[in-house]
């Protein structure tokens, strides 16, 4: 026997319906709503490092206008470079129940359990520009970012080129990221190794300048005065690099030719300085990084397997490749 649903039953399902549409649209605009809404809006919380550097600014509006684009509802913390902030900054999103919670983790140690708590309250967490070095790679789904071993290895194969004539001692002083840091450890590492191959090569002054302009400046004064011959300047970021012009200019030297400067990075000011003949050379590290987090986040959120790591796409510059990518670089 078929049955009939009454007429003003169907119109109250149908109203129902309408109903629980419109209240999701009106969910969909309410960015500063509770997290994990019914609306199908996926919440992401994220915690950035800070605004040190013009590589960081690069990386929080493309972070920003990704998740515009994505339709992903962002909660963006901005630690200003302290790990006590990051914490605290995961905390509050597990705490609004957030979808997904994506960070680029200041320095490497010290989040085991802090990611164990996220863990616990089943929200996914991707790393995105900077790495941990936790043990318990289960505690995090992906890390999207740069191979910064690889980076500092191209500056050191560069300069063992250069200066694979010299016949007496190459004095390197460098200017070291953020203490810590994945970009700072793995910078020095891969740099260290590949000049390895010219014992002529030898840093004589390492120390850090936390990846600001201010820092770079500083830390170049303070090895001008301590060392009469420096011959090389590797610098782990271009701001850094950009201070140390002003500290080189000041003690009567002339940059890109009485010293010799490499960085890392490759955002606008670092290039101009490039195309300057300012610096001599940089290694490339993207912070376009938006996009894909967006993609990860959604595929994670969806239950999909991700790659457990994600390698951005690099390149280098010498001072006649700045020139040409310069009218179109972005950042
Ligand atoms: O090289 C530097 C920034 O983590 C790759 O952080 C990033 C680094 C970048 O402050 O400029």
């Amino acid at each position: 026997m078929r049955t009939h649903l009454p007429s003003r039953k169907v119109i109250a399902v149908l109203t129902a319906a309408l109903l629980a549409t419109g209240m999701a649209a009106c969910g969909n605009s309410d960015t500063g709503g509770s997290a994990s809404g019914d609306d199908g809006t996926i919440t992401l919380g994220f915690s950035q490092v800070g605004a040190e550097s013009g590589w960081r600014t690069a990386n929080t509006t493309s972070i920003k206008e990704a998740a515009t684009g994505a339709g992903i509802d962002l909660k963006f913390d901005d630690a200003q470079q302290k790990q006590e902030n990051q914490i605290k900054a995961i905390r509050n999103f597990i705490q609004q129940k957030v979808d997904v919670i994506a960070f680029s983790p200041v320095v490497e140690s010290g989040w085991d359990t802090v990611l164990k708590e996220a863990k616990d309250a089943k929200i996914p967490v991707i790393l995105t520009d900077r790495s941990v070095d936790s043990a318990d790679k289960s505690l995090y789904k992906t890390f999207l970012g740069s191979d910064f071993v690889k980076e500092g290895r191209l500056a050191g194969e560069w300069l063992v080129e250069q200066k694979k004539a010299a016949s007496g001692p190459v004095n390197i002083v460098e200017l070291q990221g953020t203490t810590g840091s994945a970009p700072a450890n793995d910078r020095k590492k891969g740099f260290a190794e590949a000049i390895a191959a010219n014992p002529n090569l030898k840093i004589i002054a390492s120390q850090s300048g936390d990846f600001t302009r201010a820092g770079g400046k500083q830390v170049m004064e303070q090895f001008l005065k301590a060392n009469p011959k420096i011959d090389v300047l590797f610098a782990h970021n271009d701001d850094m690099g950009l201070g140390a012009l002003e500290a080189i200019t000041a003690a009567g030297k002339v940059p890109g030719k009485d010293i010799t400067i490499i960085t890392v990075d490759a955002v606008k000011d670092g290039m101009q300085a490039l195309a300057d003949g300012k610096f001599n050379f940089i290694a490339e590290c993207s912070p376009l990084l938006g996009p894909q987090l967006m993609d990860l986040v959604k595929k994670v959120h969806n239950g999909e397997e991700v790659p457990a790591r994600i390698e951005t796409q690099e390149t280098t510059f010498t001072q006649e490749q700045a020139k040409e990518a310069l009218p179109n670089r972005k950042y």
